[in-house]
């Protein structure tokens, strides 16, 4: 058998991997993670939790990827990522990736935690002090939106996102019922709701132009347009939006076709975010190398992990192109821990989503990053400072539950 580095290195024994488990858990909302054992007794966790589609990746995990890792060494983690991607056979995809960052994630940890260092360290230290999040504010029309507004900036946000209840439309993309713990995923079979983008279209400047009335210049204020726009509908929206200094409109456009944001970008200086759905470098090369993006969206869980973003972050980087990693609440607090190491390390971070998890989701996942005035701070705990209580997790037992879908008003089925 070719040499794994069982035996190679310096208390490789230790490091040995004897056990590979995936814990499935609903606290809330559903989430996967993957514990790694090592002979010398260290474990470390990783989230693998792909939103409406969570049990695909933990049976990729269980069935194909765990059996794999026994015996290997827990220190080879640029070797085992490319076992994984390469040695699959079949590249890419969202569930490959999200289990593939599970692993790398555990691996981190695992390896931070033995070198007794937080994991930033490993990357190269701290770049920053503390990492700026944004949160979201939404409501069923401006005032309510507005008020929400109001309450994040007293709780100290410097960067809030707008989302807000469309004239004549009865949902919103980014409106919940529970404005704190907006959560998407509803049923079991997916909620149909009813989109119009002229509506839309019609409605946005006059949030984001009584928001600046309301907060003055300096804060912060970013949109998600949730892929429901073409690129010419995008590009007039991005016109539109100049005179409010938007932080950055989101997901302008799907982007399966990167030469899309290209229309959009010849028409408006808004500032574009894209990449919460992508999972590789390949998803965002063109948009990067032709600077047609200002940030991108990717993070741990669903791009391979550190090792895979960290990839992705130093291409951005040649390009001026700044990180804004996704952080919603279907990225448990384990993606969360591991994302705030990384962006406390990479050069080029622009912001980080911070939507925040329920109180019974934060006990399942204790950690020691926390938030004051505007910022979150990871913690100097060994590793990436999250863990799992599996006692508690037992008592949730996952729930199917999907994301909603969208129609046009004459049943077409639209992006969601
Ligand atoms: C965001 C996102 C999310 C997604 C969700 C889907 O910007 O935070 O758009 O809220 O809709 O992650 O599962
Ligand atoms: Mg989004």
């Amino acid at each position: 058998m070719p040499s794994q580095g069982d035996i190679s290195e310096g208390h490789a024994g230790e490091r040995t991997i004897t056990g590979a488990r995936v814990v499935v858990c609903s606290p809330g909302r559903n989430f996967v993670t993957l514990v790694i054992e090592t002979r010398g007794g260290v474990t470390g966790i990783g989230d693998a939790t792909l939103n409406g589609r969570e049990l695909a990746v933990a049976s990729y995990l269980e069935d194909h990827v765990c059996p794999n890792l026994i015996g290997r060494d827990a220190g080879r983690i640029e070797d085992i990522w490319q076992f994984l991607y390469r040695g699959a056979y079949w590249r890419r995809g969202p569930v490959t990736m999200s289990a593939i960052a599970a692993v790398d994630t555990a691996l981190w940890d695992i390896k931070a935690k033995m070198a007794d260092m937080p994991l930033y360290q490993l990357l190269g230290g701290r770049s920053r002090d503390g990492v700026l999040v944004y949160g979201h504010a939404n409501g069923s029309d401006i005032p309510a939106t507005l008020e929400e507004l109001a309450r994040y900036r007293e709780m100290g946000y410097e960067a809030v996102r707008l989302q807000a209840g469309v004239p004549g439309l009865d949902t919103a993309y980014g409106v919940s019922k529970d404005s704190m713990f907006y959560e998407p995923a509803g049923d079991a079979l997916p909620e149909e709701q009813i989109w119009d983008t002229r509506a839309y279209l019609r409605f946005v400047p006059e949030l984001f132009e009584k928001a600046r009335e309301a907060v003055g210049p300096e804060v912060a204020l970013l949109h998600d347009g949730h892929h429901r726009m073409t690129p010419q509908e995008a590009a007039k929206l991005g016109r539109a939006l100049e005179p409010y200094d938007l932080f950055w409109l989101e997901d302008a456009t799907p982007a399966e076709n990167q030469e899309a944001f290209r229309l959009i970008r010849s028409h408006t200086t808004t500032p574009l975010a894209v990449g919460e759905i992508f999972n590789t470098i390949h998803d965002c090369r063109t948009l990067i190398e032709e600077q047609l993006i200002d940030y991108i969206r990717a993070t741990v869980v669903h791009a391979g992990g550190i090792t895979h973003l960290r990839r992705i972050a130093d291409l951005a980087g040649l390009y001026q192109v700044r990180t804004g990693s996704h952080g919603a609440t279907d990225l448990s607090p384990v993606c969360m821990g591991a994302a705030l190491h990384f962006d406390s390390w990479v050069p080029n971070f622009g912001i980080q989503e911070y939507m925040r998890h329920t109180e019974a989701t934060d006990e399942v996942f204790p950690h020691d990053y926390r938030f004051e005035k505007g910022y979150l701070y990871c913690g100097e705990t060994p590793g990436h400072g999250v863990t799992l209580d599996e006692s508690l997790a037992a008592k949730y037992p996952y729930e199917p539950k999907q994301l909603p879908v969208a129609r046009l008003k004459d049943g077409t089925l639209w992006n969601w």
